[in-house]
């Protein structure tokens, strides 16, 4: 319960540690991305956007009156393809992604990277702004360039450990206030949709809020999870389609890939920084070459 103390009693100081600014600033914005040189590609096409609530809901991507649902898909789409950053919400809020053609394992390597804006505390390298999302995979078994085929977790460190809750489920509200803070005042329910509920489900971590130098920050995750190292670390943000676990947790030989997704995999919420949700800059299939 102590870093939990610590967070109620030093929220500014967390809050500005974790946003990573200098001063209190009303209209604290998510970090920008650093997207490597020749990362981006005009391939990557969005096939589903569905955040939970959050305070960047409706921002990023921005959403404006009139805005459908395939209207935030091109939206999404296009931050990607740029290499800005999209928000999932909070917890089961995922983006599913295809790179044009299909992602090969390559042996003994990892296969993809996933981009986000996570930055590490000045002078560690166990903490930082970490906020992690699980990656999926999936291959287009029945051809029809859809996912709705068979999905895959990529097992990070995380996964095997008794303190992971899978298929934890949420149904968010869209008249639920409890994230609400005074940074963001648009509404946190995704505004394009019609229904008012949205329901979700996946794989809960648990917290990794941890003090150290009596400043409270995230723990980076050891491997396999999305928003979690910077994206300088292409170790850190890249992903092995040999982790493939079934819905049992049971290993299976994937040869390649055809859809990716992320899903903000954290539940917590702090005054003053908010929600954790994680984000996404862009997806990069890594070449044998490199
Ligand atoms: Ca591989
Ligand atoms: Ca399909
Ligand atoms: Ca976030
Ligand atoms: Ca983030």
């Amino acid at each position: 319960m102590k870093h939990f103390y610590t967070v109620f009693f030093c929220p500014l100081l967390l809050f500005l540690f974790l946003a990573g600014i200098s001063s209190c600033s009303p209209d604290t914005q998510e970090p920008e991305p650093v997207v490597p040189a020749g990362a981006l590609s005009d391939s990557l096409t969005v096939l589903e956007y569905r955040p939970a609530m959050g305070q960047f809901v409706n921002i990023l991507p921005e959403y404006r009156v009139g805005d459908t649902y395939q209207d935030m898909l091109l939206k999404t789409q296009q931050s990607l393809r740029q290499g800005s950053v999209i928000t999932l919400g909070g917890f089961g809020g995922y983006v599913t992604v295809s790179l044009g053609s299909s992602i090969k394992n390559l042996p003994d390597k990892r296969d993809f990277r996933v981009l986000g804006n996570a930055f590490m505390a000045q002078g560690s390298t166990r903490t930082g702004n970490s906020e992690p999302g699980i990656v999926l995979v999936s291959q287009d078994v029945n051809l029809n360039g859809l996912p709705d085929d068979t999905w895959y977790e990529l097992a990070g460190s995380e996964y095997f450990k008794p303190e992971t809750t899978h298929n934890y489920e949420k149904t968010w509200h869209k008249s639920d206030t409890t994230l609400n803070n005074p940074f963001h005042r648009q509404p946190y329910f995704p505004q394009w949709l019609t229904d008012t509920v949205i329901h979700v489900s996946g794989t809960l971590l648990s917290s990794h809020m941890v003090a150290e130098n009596g400043v409270v920050a995230q723990q980076v995750l050891e491997f396999g999870y999305a928003d979690n190292y910077p994206n300088t670390d292409s170790l850190g943000t890249a992903f092995d389609l040999d982790w493939a676990v079934d819905q049992n947790g049971i290993h299976v030989q994937l040869g390649y890939c055809d859809f990716v997704r992320i899903q903000t995999a954290v539940d917590e919420v702090y005054t003053m920084i908010g929600e954790l949700s994680t984000e996404v800059a862009g997806v990069v299939v890594i070449k044998s070459q490199e």
